[in-house]
């Protein structure tokens, strides 16, 4: 976890006057939240349709703690409210229909907006804003109202609440030579820049007094705290013009940085429309990234994620907002989702464990499958209502125990950008190494899978992050011990083990280790196997006692006893026949229990 303490009156700058009598005075002024200290981290939460209150919650009790570096919002200013519709009242898109750039809207007002940035900022996370700036509402709309009450005439291409009038838009049978006034030729800039985008009014950015308003009210949002934007719909906004509104940004209240900025822009184009014309205003999604996780973790070819650095996915990571998923490729199914279980949750903890890009974890509301229009959990009104991650209605992935330590991982191995000794026991089975800072090991067959990986660690025990990394001085989540630089794991089915030098087991982990004996020993009938040894648990040798095995997996005979740590152990196997006992021959058998808090030995008598 790399939270830090920031200063709670943020900068104070000392500025020297002098006084007429010649008296030098010290005057303090505050910059506004200047030189906040925020996690050190580049993981995003993109906490998609979640409300302003729930946003706040998040950051405060999840996201903060967990080392989060931001958390993606989705649109925050006054769109169209559709209270009917093919796909039921008030689909999620009404938020992509700008109305007015005043921040009220269905996820909340400005002042919950504000509130919420405050929050975040306090739990040292960043906010990042889905900035629609491309176009307006769709003219083809019946409506003509927006949340805040602002009114506006779809048709007429009129929106007094900005303003913007007809002449602030691209038309049909002017800039847009196609016919319907629709883009439906994808890798056409002509088309992709002047025509619509799904009816959507598209706003003339090639005029300074359009790109001043956008600029306007995305330094409305930094003034309010804001971090960085993902811009809706930048594959249609011609770098030239979003090159000038970049220019204009101010710097972030925070940080005094120029804000973050991730475009949208659909892989694929060429010439005008290539990935690379857009990425010297900011970073591109990583569509392509995606796309390939899809496919490798969907068919099962993850030894191959070995060749990820030689990929050609169009961007370089440098340049690269990584994601697994979306909230459009999560209905179109281009990628994987919430839908696709373990398949998709494994995928999302390898985009925080191997080095591509800015990892964005994906966390929308739950839908059914055939309702991709569907409403987030909302009143009659179309106010979304808050998250609540126990009653099935939300996605939380970004809150799981395994996900938070794996963004943990993420922050302390991030400065190593290889991987070392990537090994793949099976296709399905992969681990690999960040330096000497952490190993990570994933399983996404149906079965447990143990191997000996190369870890690159030093010696001692570490507490694996998936199952609940460290706590004082042990581990709350599976003990792993590296022993000359290597490890033999078990990794659970479906699963993921990861361990790195911040999540180590100083000193005992527990007092006593829970130790597994399983022997392998053929018996006859009526008889039955003890453990005796020179342990009090093991009653010290006397033949009256000692732990009875259990035989259901009879020839292997199994039990476990409690033993106190880090001590030398002296054991021998019995068969007991009523008063009748047969000794194991030779040495006595002996092990150490070590620090972790489990272990198990495997036994074979004869
Ligand atoms: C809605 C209705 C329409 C109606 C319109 C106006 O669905 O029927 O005409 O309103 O009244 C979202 C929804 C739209 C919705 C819109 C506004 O998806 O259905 O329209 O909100 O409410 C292209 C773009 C890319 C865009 C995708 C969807 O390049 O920018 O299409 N993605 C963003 C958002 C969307 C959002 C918008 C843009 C609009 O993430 O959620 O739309 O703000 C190839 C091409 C890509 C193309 C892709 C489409 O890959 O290369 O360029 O992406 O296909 O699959």
């Amino acid at each position: 976890m790399e939270r830090r303490l920031r200063a709670a009156i943020g900068r104070i700058s000392a500025v020297a006057l002098m006084g007429t009598a010649g008296v030098t005075a010290v005057v303090l002024t505050r910059q506004a939240d200047a030189a906040e200290s925020l996690n050190d981290s580049d993981v995003t939460a993109n906490l998609w349709e979640w409300n302003w209150p729930s946003i706040a919650r998040a950051c405060t009790d999840q996201l903060g703690p967990a080392g989060y570096g931001a958390v993606q919002v989705a649109p925050p200013q006054e769109s169209v409210t559709l209270p009917a519709g093919s796909g039921g009242a008030h689909p999620w898109w009404e938020v992509y229909q700008p109305v007015s750039y005043q921040i009220h809207g269905r996820l909340g007002t400005r002042e919950q907006f504000s509130a919420m940035v405050r929050s975040c900022h306090t739990a040292g996370v960043r906010v990042y804003v889905d900035a629609v700036i491309n176009h307006t509402a769709g003219s083809n709309n019946s409506v003509s109202t927006g949340y805040a009450g602002s009114s506006f005439d779809p048709k007429g291409y009129s929106y007094p609440a900005v303003p913007y009038s007809s002449a602030d838009f691209h038309h049909k049978g002017a800039e847009c030579t196609d016919e319907d006034g629709r883009i439906d030729a994808w890798n056409d800039p002509g088309e992709v820049f002047n025509c619509e985008l799904s009816g959507l009014s598209d706003l003339k950015t090639e005029k300074a007094g359009v790109r001043d308003k956008l600029t306007g009210y995305l330094n409305d949002l930094i003034g309010i705290g804001v971090d960085g934007f993902r811009v809706d719909a930048a594959k249609h906004l011609p770098p030239a013009d979003f090159a000038p509104i970049v220019a204009g940004l101010h710097r972030t209240t925070a940080e005094a940085k120029a804000p973050y900025i991730a475009q949208e822009v659909a892989p694929g184009g060429t010439g005008d429309l290539a990935l690379s014309r857009y990425i010297g205003n900011g970073d591109v999604l990583g569509f392509s990234y995606a796309y390939s996780l899809k496919e490798h973790f969907g068919n099962g070819t993850l030894s191959d994620l070995q060749y990820l650095p030689q990929w050609d996915l169009g961007l370089a990571g440098a340049g690269t907002a990584a994601m697994v998923a979306n909230h459009d490729t999560e209905r179109d199914r281009s990628t994987l989702s919430y839908r696709d279980g373990a398949t998709y949750r494994l995928a999302s903890w390898f985009m925080l464990a191997f080095p591509y890009g800015k990892p964005f974890l994906y966390d929308g509301f739950v839908f059914p499958a055939g309702n991709t229009d569907q409403s987030p959990p909302a009143d009659s009104t179309g106010a979304v209502t808050a998250t609540d991650c126990g009653n099935g209605a939300w996605q939380c992935l970004t809150q799981a125990t395994a996900t938070k330590g794996m963004v943990a991982w993420h922050n302390a191995t991030r400065s190593v950008t290889t991987v070392s000794d990537f090994t793949a026991p099976a296709a399905t089975v992969i681990g690999f190494h960040r330096g000497s800072l952490g190993w990570f090991g994933l399983n996404a067959s149906g079965t447990a899978s143990t191997a000996t990986y190369a870890t690159g660690l030093a010696d001692g025990t570490y507490c694996d992050r998936i199952t609940g990394g460290a706590t004082a001085g042990g581990c709350t989540g599976t003990p792993v011990t590296v022993s000359g630089g290597k490890a033999t794991v078990t990794i659970p089915a479906n699963s993921a083990v990861a361990i790195d030098g911040n999540a180590r087991s100083t000193g005992t982990a527990c007092a006593t280790v829970a130790v597994t004996f399983t022997a392998t020993v053929t018996t006859t009938y009526g008889q039955n196997v003890f453990v005796l040894g020179n342990q009090s648990a093991l009653s010290t040798w006397a033949t009256s006692g000692g732990t009875a095995l259990s035989p259901a997996a009879y020839p292997v005979w199994t039990g476990t006893v409690s033993l106190p740590a880090n001590t030398t152990v002296e054991y021998k196997y019995v068969k007991k026949e009523g008063s009748a006992v047969t000794w194991e021959s030779g040495d006595n058998r002996t092990f150490s229990t070590g620090s972790a808090c489990t272990k198990t030995l495997t036994d074979t008598w004869g």
